[in-house]
């Protein structure tokens, strides 16, 4: 007997998404919908069928020119991870959205 199930990893009918787990606040919920601030892709590898990775979808709420310099300011609505051409800068966990 096949029964969907929430936290199994595979995706099913009525589930926008499952990541193999059934925790709240890491993207997909433990109804298996997508948590706001998130977007989630399911990982798929033919043949293997993998669980739903999600991620933050931060939103950009400003950016703006702050001198004469070329600087600019770009101001996000939630912690993000960026590189430059050093490196990673920072790299917060999903879990700050
Ligand atoms: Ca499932
Ligand atoms: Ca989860």
């Amino acid at each position: 007997m096949c029964v969907d199930k929430c936290g199994n990893g595979i995706r099913e009918d009525r589930e926008e998404c499952d990541d193999n787990n059934d925790l709240s606040r890491d993207g997909c919920a433990s109804d298996c919908t997508v948590e706001d601030g998130f977007i989630c892709e399911q990982g798929v590898a033919t043949p293997v069928v993998l669980p739903d990775v999600c991620r933050c979808d931060p939103k950009m709420s400003l950016a703006e020119w702050t001198d004469f310099w070329g600087t600019i300011r770009i101001v996000f609505d939630s912690i993000i991870s960026y590189n430059t051409l050093n490196g990673v800068k920072s790299n917060i966990p999903m879990s700050f959205c």
